[in-house]
């Protein structure tokens, strides 16, 4: 599968008053800013076009557009965010989306969804309950895209865990790079996994975009794995988007 667009947006201002399950301090935002910076170039030199929107101050999260949207080939759904806080960025992500795509559907609620909840493979759509997503969204999910003919498969998030994907990624159409704790619980079966390394668990949300994995800096025994398993790595510091709970999937939608 080939990535030919990304859109992202670059961290505000308010971003360091950012939702976060521990705090360790709020992000700084120049290291912030130029780790987005070197994020958007990465993805770029791929050969994707990739759309830097501007910083919406009124909500902090919103430089994590992932949880915004669902980009399939077939067409795009606005998501409806757990998080109180960020329900309005899905509202304002809707207008970007109708520039790329003819079909911009949303999910109405009054379940819940949120992006990060959401591995999509070649087979099929994983969406994690967690304290964003509930039965109802996924409910809601599994309606809308049964039109393009995709099935949805809902498994659990990890006790404690933010997001889904914050323990996984895909890699190509049979890996998937997860934690020991998500793999263990058998979801994945049928597909090849590699685990992150001891300690590593935050090396889980990597992305795959085109021929490169982009994978937050300091995880080095993931980076090995990877690499041994034929990847061309990208290193990207995530120290900054990390005190929010988020990482290089959360930093971009993809199609
Ligand atoms: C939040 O708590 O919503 C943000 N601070 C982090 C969102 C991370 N997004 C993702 O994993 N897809």
């Amino acid at each position: 599968h080939t990535f030919t667009h990304a859109i992202t947006r670059a961290p505000g201002i308010s971003v360091t008053k950012g939702l976060r399950a521990v705090d360790t301090g709020a992000p700084d935002l120049e290291r912030f800013r130029a780790h987005h910076q070197d994020y958007v170039e990465v993805l770029r030199s791929t050969g994707a076009k990739v759309t830097v929107l501007e910083p919406l101050e009124d909500y902090p999260d919103a430089v994590f557009v992932e949880d915004t949207a669902l980009c399939l080939p077939e067409g795009a759904i606005v998501m409806r965010p757990g998080a109180p806080s960020r329900l309005g960025e899905a509202a304002a992500m809707a207008p970007v989306l109708r520039k790329f795509y003819g079909d911009v559907l949303a999910i109405e609620g009054p379940g819940f969804i949120e992006g990060g909840d959401i591995l999509t493979t070649e087979r099929e759509i994983l969406v994690g309950r967690s304290a964003r997503t509930d039965g109802a969204g996924i409910e809601e999910l599994r309606g809308l895209v049964s039109r393009w003919g995709y099935a949805v498969r809902e498994v659990e998030t990890p006790e404690g865990v933010l997001h889904f994907k914050t323990d996984c990624s895909l890699v190509d159409e049979e890996t998937i790079l997860a934690t020991e704790r998500l793999a263990a619980s058998g979801c994945f079966e049928g597909y090849r996994v590699i685990l992150t390394g001891e300690g590593e668990e935050a090396a889980a949300n990597s992305i795959r975009f085109n021929d490169l994995m982009l994978v937050p800096a300091g995880f080095p025994k993931t980076a090995e794995r990877l690499s041994n398993a034929g990847y061309e790595i990208r290193e990207i510091g995530n120290s900054e988007a990390a005190r929010l709970d988020g990482g290089m999937s959360c930093l971009s939608l993809r199609f």
